[in-house]
C-alpha cells in the first residue's frame, strides 16, 4: 500500500492519519503557491499514467514558447534524473525530485524542489512553472502541490476508458489533454467517447487533443499556456 495516500481498504485509524497528513499537505501546498507567485509564475501540475507523453510535450513546449515565456520545470519520478536531463537539454531551469518509491509528489517534497529552482533562478523571474508528477493516474490526484491548475493527460494507446475507470484526476483537473493523436489510425480510441466520459465526471473540463510528434493540435495547447500565464 502507498504509505501516504492509503489507496486500499483503509481502517478508521488509517483514515484519521490520512486526513491529518492531507491537512498538513494542503497547508504546505498553500505556502508553495505563494512562493511560486513570488517568482512571478503560475503553476501547472501534469497528471497521467507512465509514458503518456508529458516530458515530450514539455520539450516541444519549451522549443515553441521558450522565447515568449520563461518556463521552469519540476520533474517527479520514483527513480532517475532522466526526465530532468531531457528538460535541462532545452536550457530552462529544472529540478528532479525522486520519491524513492512513493507513487506521487507531495507538497513538502515540491517545497524542496522550489528551493532548488530559486537557487537556480538567482532572483530572476519565471512566467510558468510546470510540475510533472510521477506517472500514475490515481494517487497524484489526492495531493495538492501548490499548482494553479491541474492537467490530466491520456494517450491514445491507453484506451478511451481511462476517464471512467480512473475518475479522481478528472474531477480535480481543469484541462484534459488527449495525447499521441498521430496514433489514432492504429488504435481503437473514439475521442468522442473519452471526451463524453470525462465531461460526465466534470462538465467544466476543457478538452483538447494533440500530438507532440505530428504537431497536430499543439497550437491550441500553446494558446492555452499563453492565456494561462496572462
Ligand atoms: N507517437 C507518439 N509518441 C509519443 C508522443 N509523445 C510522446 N511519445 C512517445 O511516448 C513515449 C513516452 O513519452 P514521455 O514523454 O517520456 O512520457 P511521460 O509521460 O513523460 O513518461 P513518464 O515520465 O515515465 O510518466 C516516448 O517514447 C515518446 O517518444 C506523440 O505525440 N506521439
Ligand atoms: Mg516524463
Amino acid at each position: 500500500m502507498c504509505d501516504t495516500c492509503g489507496c486500499h481498504s483503509p481502517s478508521s485509524t488509517t483514515i484519521e492519519i490520512n486526513q491529518s497528513l492531507l491537512a498538513a499537505n494542503n497547508q504546505a501546498a498553500h505556502a508553495n503557491q505563494h512562493r511560486i507567485e513570488a517568482m512571478g509564475a503560475v503553476a501547472l501540475n501534469l497528471i497521467s499514467s507512465p509514458g503518456s507523453g508529458k516530458t515530450t510535450l514539455l520539450e516541444k513546449t519549451i522549443e515553441a514558447l521558450g522565447d515568449k515565456l520563461r518556463i521552469g520545470v519540476i520533474e517527479g519520478d520514483i527513480e532517475t534524473e532522466r526526465d530532468a536531463e531531457r528538460i535541462r537539454a532545452k536550457g530552462v531551469p529544472v529540478v528532479q525530485l525522486t520519491t524513492g518509491g512513493a507513487c506521487h509528489l507531495d507538497a513538502p517534497l515540491v517545497a524542496r524542489g522550489l528551493d532548488a529552482i530559486e537557487r537556480e533562478l538567482k532572483g530572476e523571474k519565471l512566467d510558468l512553472l510546470v510540475i510533472e508528477n510521477v506517472g500514475n493516474l490515481v494517487c497524484p490526484a489526492t495531493f495538492a502541490l501548490g499548482e494553479h491548475q491541474r492537467v490530466v493527460l491520456v494517450s491514445v494507446p491507453e484506451g478511451p476508458d481511462k476517464p471512467a475507470k480512473y475518475p479522481s484526476a478528472f474531477h480535480s483537473s481543469k484541462l484534459f489533454v488527449i495525447t499521441k493523436i498521430d496514433l489514432l489510425p492504429y488504435f481503437d480510441f473514439p475521442v468522442n467517447e473519452a471526451t463524453a466520459d470525462a465531461l460526465a465526471l466534470n462538465p467544466d473540463l476543457r478538452v483538447m487533443a494533440l500530438s507532440s510528434v505530428s504537431g497536430q493540435g499543439m497550437e491550441e495547447w500553446f494558446d492555452f499556456l499563453l492565456e494561462f500565464t496572462g
